[in-house]
């Protein structure tokens, strides 16, 4: 059989540099497990970064898309359109926040969700300007990379970015950036900057994901909320990584009680099938004209039928409320954890649901970041047979992402696993 050493060697002599992989090169998965090329088994905290919210092969998304194949695979929406699409933009309506009418437009990617946002509160406000903030991700394309909130390695050497996108700093109280301070560089911006009537769209994560797995304080998001009314702004939560009960709300910014007026979200809506929505007000999401949005792919009908199973097993097995007692799990144990002595590294243990992340620092007291250590982490838990992920701006943060529908005991294995692993990249480290 083919290993994943000698995978790895056609990987770099094949495959595009750019492209970053792990050496796990996997060859099956079920629920929260994971099979290697080397036959190890893995517990799998990344999930496909968020997207298997509903476990691997979730019997009845396998059902649904094995029937969906008996039917057609492909005929483009645009072309020969198909009612499960219709239903999949009804069921969105109506689950995301917002009493007014609202309308979806399905696509294929995240950062595809975003373009589309993007290009629907252009079209409606007639304006260009962009307000995004430090440290977000919204994704790979052009557009995507220039709202994302870090240079490297997404924006260097791509050449210039799409003109008017301002970056506001994201509210980090942890690394001395207040609300307040973050809404007074807002205002900064404003005067000295950007016009905010020339802005059509402001774009936020309620939990900042690749950024740190930041939380978006409410206070803030509701303020956000006001200064968009107040100019006339389409106020866009992108929910790609924190949406589809992840947090332990159908969507991160419920949180909040804020109401966006569009919502992006991707991931989990499909369970690993290629599908992202911009959902919102029927007013913007309908401003640009028939033709001017779109895609050959875009609600691909496996995908559209994947997503109406998650949205089923979301329901069914309560998995806001699952979420909700996982995290509660992770962040006990990980507070216990960090209180131990010999655990100063660990600076800050937060999440929301099962959105959850602990921050590695060389000293408490400035909180300044320990990357090396979070690599050292990563790695030791990979050998323990646990696939975790780091995020951050600092590199210096893990990321638990476990499936929403995984065995209890194996969360408390996992856990056993990371404190075994930052006890040893500890240890190492000394
Ligand atoms: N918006 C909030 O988290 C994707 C990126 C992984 P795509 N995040 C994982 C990587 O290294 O590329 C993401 C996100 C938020 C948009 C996106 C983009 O989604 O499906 O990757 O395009």
């Amino acid at each position: 059989m083919t290993t994943n050493a000698e995978l790895i060697a056609r990987k770099s002599a094949a495959v595009a540099r750019g492209v970053g992989t792990r050496g796990i090169y996997a060859t099956r998965a079920e629920n929260a497990e994971l099979w290697d090329a080397d036959g190890r088994r893995f517990i799998d905290f990344a999930a496909g970064i968020a997207v298997n919210n509903t476990g691997h092969r979730h019997p009845k998304l396998m059902a649904a898309i094995a029937e969906q194949a008996q039917a057609f695979t492909h005929t483009c929406f645009h072309v020969a359109p198909y009612e499960s699409y219709v239903a999949l933009a009804e069921r969105l309506n109506a689950a995301t926040p917002g009493d007014f009418e609202k309308k979806t437009m399905l696509v294929t990617t995240g950062a595809e969700a975003v373009e589309n946002a993007i290009k629907m509160a252009r079209a409606y406000t007639g304006r260009s300007g962009i307000v995004a903030f430090s440290g977000a991700f919204h994704g790979r394309t052009l557009l995507g990379m220039a709202l994302t909130g870090k240079v490297a390695p997404y924006k260097k050497g791509f050449g210039a970015m799409p003109p008017e996108i301002a970056h506001a700093p994201f509210p980090n109280p942890l690394h001395g950036v207040s609300e307040e301070e973050a809404l007074r560089h807002l205002e900064r911006i404003f005067a000295s900057s950007v016009d905010p009537e020339r802005v059509a769209a402001m774009i936020i994560e309620p939990v900042q994901g690749e950024g740190g797995f930041t939380i978006a304080p409410k206070g803030f998001l509701l303020k956000l909320r006001e200064i968009c009314d107040q100019y006339g702004i389409v106020m866009i939560l992108d929910e790609v990584q924190a949406g589809m009960a992840r947090t332990g709300r159908m969507f991160g910014c419920e949180h909040a009680g804020v109401v966006p007026d569009l919502i992006t979200m991707a991931k989990g809506l499909a369970g690993g099938f290629p599908l992202s929505a911009v959902t919102g007000r029927a007013d913007i999401v309908d401003a640009p004209n028939p033709g001017g949005v779109g895609g050959t792919y875009a609600g691909n009908p496996l995908a559209v039928a994947a997503a109406h199973a998650v949205l089923d097993v979301i329901e069914d097995e309560n998995l806001c409320v699952r979420a909700d007692e996982i995290g509660e799990k992770i962040r006990a144990r990980l507070t216990t954890i960090a209180a131990r002595q010999g655990m100063e590294c660990i600076g800050e243990v937060r999440g929301l649901g099962a959105m959850n992340a602990f921050e590695l620092v060389t000293d408490r007291a400035t909180n300044a970041p320990d990357a090396p250590l979070t690599a050292a982490i990563v790695a030791e838990a990979e050998a323990r047979g646990l696939i975790l992920l780091s995020c951050g701006t600092r590199y210096n943060v893990i990321r638990l992402l476990p499936p929403l529908t995984i065995p209890m005991e194996q969360l408390d294995e996992a856990l056993n696993i990371i404190e075994a692993s930052i006890e040893a990249a500890v240890q190492a480290a000394a």
